[in-house]
């Protein structure tokens, strides 16, 4: 096969993408400075886990210098400042989705634990024999595992939104699907592994009209756009810290309070009671009711300083940077010969899945790694969707609001690259 030249170069494509200074930005990543290989560091797995800033790190630290302690259980002054830094977090998180209150934020690992809490503390009180969870084709694992598990223990059954082969999810087929036994719509608001956005508001409103309750997965939504709950009118919605520039190990599930107030404790242990006696066990009100034991705390303060960091760039410029880059790089990459673009949604985030060829992603993966490049090659757990356009696996790039155009440009050129060596 005869590799071309690169077609298309930055300067051909209008791109707005100058609403703040990027290196600025990028100056307040670290890691972003590191050297893999030899070269720069291009990072392009942002779906996969996000760099943090040094104001995340910095507060992290501070917190184990000098504030550490465990939470909710001691009169002494650390406690009672770990616990004030603790709970300033949940005021913060709530006032960042627009939540009623801070009961309706509960602090889990991730949006993994998040939305098993929901199956476990809310499907399996109220599922039976013939009702219906509704998910689509799009899903993560971990929108569709938890639900299957569900299903086994209570009889109720899975219904899959199909997608179209841009990878939009179909919306009259949703309408079909919906009756008087669904009892539960789960669905992502951004896709991870093809970036197609789901019209959320409007799947909530249908889902309604049927009474059913609807949880939605906004792990890739939360680090790129405004998420507003009570806008949306969603009844559970769950997110990662890790993803939006926090640590690992801290989530949230949002739920709204009457719900969460019905849910059965899914852990029980400490710091989730009233009393507890060898006959009868009572459980605190909410929030605590659905947290037991020690949490991430250092993590959940962690989170708090990436929620800063968000409001202090502000969505909308995160949001039309992120739109100018996508934009950018999906034309740059349409150049590139023999190179496919999987996931074409009329409306898209910053995540782009391609396939070259025959070449396996594994190979662009180990190659583009040698230039210093991460992305991610695999189904991206993700595994109906690869099923769904008959593939085995993608190459993923996603980006962040700190990556560039050049950055972009050094992916093209890395996959000039492997075509020279596949030739
Ligand atoms: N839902 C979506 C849409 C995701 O993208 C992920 C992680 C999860 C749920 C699970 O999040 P966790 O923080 O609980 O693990 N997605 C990816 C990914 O795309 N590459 O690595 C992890």
């Amino acid at each position: 096969m005869e590799v071309a030249e690169r077609k298309t170069l930055a300067e051909d494509i209008f791109c707005p993408i100058d609403v703040f200074d990027v290196e600025e930005i990028r100056e307040d990543f670290p890691i972003l400075r590191k050297r893999v290989h030899g070269k720069r560091l291009v990072y392009l797995d942002n779906a996969a886990t996000s760099q943090k800033p040094q104001s995340v790190i910095d507060t992290i630290s501070t917190y184990y210098t000098g504030e550490n302690a465990n939470i909710h259980r001691g009169v002494h002054y650390l406690s009672q400042l770990a616990t004030q830094r603790y709970e300033e977090t949940r005021t913060k998180v709530k006032d960042f989705i627009n939540a009623g209150s801070e009961k309706e934020i509960i602090f889990t690992s991730g949006t993994t634990e998040a939305i098993n809490l929901v199956a476990h503390g809310y499907g399996r009180l109220n599922f039976r024999e013939g009702d219906e969870i509704i998910v689509s084709n799009l899903e993560h694992h971990s929108n569709i595992v938890p639900w299957q598990l569900l299903c086994e223990q209570t009889g109720a059954k899975l219904r899959v939104i199909p997608i179209d082969d841009n990878g939009d999810i179909i919306l009259d087929e949703y309408k079909k699907l919906l009756n008087e036994k669904t009892k539960l719509v789960a669905i992502v608001h951004i896709s991870n592994s093809l970036g197609t956005i789901n019209p959320v508001k409007e799947i909530i409103t249908l889902a309604h009209e049927y009474s059913a309750p609807v949880l939605i997965d906004g792990a890739q939504a939360v680090p790129h756009s405004k998420v507003d709950v009570q806008e949306l009118d969603c009844d559970f919605y769950c997110f990662s810290g890790h993803k939006m520039f926090g640590p690992t190990g801290v989530g949230i599930l949002y739920g709204k309070e009457d719900l969460l107030e019905d849910m059965a404790p899914f852990l029980g242990g400490g710091d989730m009671i009233k009393t507890v006696t060898f006959e009868k066990t009572t459980y605190s009100d909410l929030p605590s009711k659905l947290e037991a034991g020690t949490p991430n705390i250092a993590g959940v303060i962690g989170l708090g300083a990436a929620i800063d960091y968000i409001n202090k760039i502000g969505y909308n410029k995160i949001s039309a940077y992120e739109e100018g880059l996508l934009n950018y790089a999906q034309k740059v990459l349409q150049g590139v010969d023999g190179l496919r673009i999987i996931g074409t949604a009329h409306h898209k985030a910053a995540v782009i899945s391609f396939v070259i060829g025959d070449i396996h992603p594994h190979d662009i993966g180990t190659i583009l790694d040698q230039n210093g490049i991460a992305i991610r090659t695999g189904h991206h757990c993700t595994q109906p969707v690869m099923e769904r356009f008959n593939l085995p696996a993608t190459s993923r790039a996603s980006f962040a609001f700190y990556n560039t155009k050049e950055e972009v440009d050094q992916l093209v050129d890395g996959i000039y690259g492997v075509l020279r060596l596949f030739k």
